[in-house]
Order: structure tokens, then C-alpha cells, then sequence
């Protein structure tokens, strides 16, 4: 029987990449995301490209209702979850904190951190029911260090690695997988919303080296949750060759 992958964020970028690589290697994908007709068209790419069934979820992770409503309604052969890639969330501006827009704080916060709890908190009781089950939390080299203009995003991304580590603790008992992946700077439609659109401001973010590409996170995710069942990465720090932790790069 296939498997079954629930992302979030599967319009763009990572999550995106995720659902190709998984559906590519026959696994069944529950795609997620606010923007419908990306996840309509996603859905049936993969359906017809990898013959694979594919259930596309209209959510704003923001939403306690939207996500339980939703989650809670998915039909009984889509439960069976075996992985969830908990990857939707975004950075907003880089101003410093006397300069900072609070709606910006308030959305970073409210998807980053309140919407991964809310699904993860949906999801569960599926695992538990089904005595299986890894969740795959996307942190960042955010996680790990604080940049000037970073604040509130870095703030978040600290808290998703705390929720982790908090979640392999609590969910040990049942045999539940939890890995946190911490990419660096990576080219997807992430600076895009960071700057609102202005793409020379994101486009200078990758100029100067080659940047991840969605595909490298997506084969890193793939083989973490291929692993073994005895085997789980808790904590995986990946980077382009040309950075060095959240703030030092070799450009040129
Ligand atoms: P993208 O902007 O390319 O994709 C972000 C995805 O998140 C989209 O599919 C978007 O879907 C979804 N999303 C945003 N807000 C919501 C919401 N309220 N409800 C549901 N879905 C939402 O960015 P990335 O792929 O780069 O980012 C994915 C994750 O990886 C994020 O958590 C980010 O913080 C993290 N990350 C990114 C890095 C990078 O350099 N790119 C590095 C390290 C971590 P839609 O708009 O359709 O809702
Ligand atoms: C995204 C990478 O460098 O913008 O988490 O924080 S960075």
C-alpha cells in the first residue's frame, strides 16, 4: 500500500519540491496551501505525471478553524498518514525592531509558529490511532542564530526548534519520528514575500553564489523519512556551500 505525505505549504518553494519528490517515489500526497488553483494544478500534475492520488487542502495554517474544520474532515483512507512536513511559513521585512510593522510580527508568529502547532495538534491523533508517524518541522539556520533585521522571524524559527524538541520528548511513547531540518538561504518564492514583491531587493539575496534549491531540501526531507524505523535525524543543519551559519557567506 502507498504511503501517505501531508505538507503544508505545498504551493512553492519547498513544499512544493517535497510533494514532487514524494509523489516521483509513489508516495500518495495530501498538498496544502491558501492559493487553490496552484493546488489544483499541482494535484493533477503529479496525478498524471507519477499515477499517484493526490488530495489538495485549502488551508490557512493562521486559522484554528480552518485547520481543524479541515483536517478533521479528511476522509478515513487519507488518515493514515505516515509523514507530516509541518514546512508553511514565511519572513516578513528585515527592519529593525524600533522600525518594525507589528502586522508583520503578528502573521510571522500566527503561521510559523500557532499554524505548525495547530496542525500538528490535527494531526496526531492519526498517528497515535495508527501506532506510526514522523513529523518534519521546518526550522532554519534562523534557528540557530540571530541576524541584524532578523528578530521576530529567527525568534519564531527558535520556537519551532523548541516545539521539536518538546514533541520527540512527548511523543517518544508512541513510536512517533520528529526531525527538525534548518536550511540556509534557498531560492524559492521565500524573498518574494519577504520583501513584498520587490523582487531586486529578494533577487540580491542570492547574488553573488549559488543559494539551496528546493530540490536539495527535498531530496534531504526525502531521505529522512525514508530512513529505518529504528533510525531518526533529530536536527539537520543544511547550508549552501557558500554560507557559513545564518549570517556569514563567501560571495562574490
Ligand atoms: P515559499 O514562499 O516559496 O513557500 C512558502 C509556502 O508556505 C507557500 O506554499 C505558502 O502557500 C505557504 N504558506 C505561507 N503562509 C501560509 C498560511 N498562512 N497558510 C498556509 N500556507 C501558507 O518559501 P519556502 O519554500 O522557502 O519556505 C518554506 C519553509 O521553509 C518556511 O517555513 C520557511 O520559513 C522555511 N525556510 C526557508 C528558507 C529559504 O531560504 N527559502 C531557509 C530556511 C527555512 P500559500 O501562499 O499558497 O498559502
Ligand atoms: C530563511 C533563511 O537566512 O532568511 O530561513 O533566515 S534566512
Amino acid at each position: 500500500m502507498s504511503k501517505i505525505v501531508f505538507i503544508t505549504g505545498a504551493t512553492a518553494g519547498f513544499g512544493k519540491a517535497d510533494a514532487i519528490k514524494f509523489a516521483q517515489n509513489g508516495w500518495n500526497c495530501i498538498i496544502s496551501g491558501r492559493r487553490k488553483e496552484r493546488l489544483d494544478s499541482l494535484a493533477k500534475e503529479l496525478e498524471e505525471k507519477y499515477k499517484v492520488e493526490v488530495l489538495p487542502l485549502e488551508i490557512d495554517v493562521q486559522s484554528r478553524t480552518d485547520v481543524f474544520d479541515k483536517i478533521g474532515a479528511i476522509p478515513e483512507k487519507w488518515q493514515n498518514i505516515d509523514v507530516l512536513i509541518n514546512n508553511a511559513g514565511l519572513a516578513l521585512g528585515t527592519e529593525n525592531f524600533e522600525d518594525a510593522d507589528l502586522d508583520n510580527w503578528d502573521t510571522m508568529i500566527d503561521t510559523n509558529v500557532k499554524g505548525l502547532l495547530y496542525v500538528s495538534k490535527a494531526i496526531i491523533p492519526f498517528f497515535i490511532a495508527h501506532k506510526k508517524g514522523h513529523i518534519i518541522n521546518m526550522t532554519s539556520t534562523a534557528a540557530k542564530d540571530v541576524y541584524p533585521g532578523g528578530n521576530i522571524y529567527c525568534a519564531t524559527k527558535h520556537a519551532v526548534d523548541a516545539i521539536t524538541k518538546a514533541q520527540r520528548i512527548e511523543l517518544l511513547k508512541y513510536g512517533i519520528k520528529v526531525t527538525a531540518i534548518a536550511p540556509g538561504a534557498a531560492d524559492t518564492e521565500f524573498s518574494q514575500v519577504r520583501f513584498k514583491g520587490d523582487t531586486s531587493k529578494a533577487d540580491k539575496v542570492y547574488t553573488g553564489y549559488e543559494p539551496l534549491h528546493a530540490e536539495d531540501i527535498a531530496d534531504t526531507i526525502f531521505y529522512c523519512a525514508n530512513l529505518p524505523k529504528h533510525v531518526c535525524i533529530n536536527d539537520l543543519v543544511i547550508t549552501c556551500t557558500a554560507q557559513a551559519n545564518a549570517f556569514f557567506f563567501d560571495k562574490k
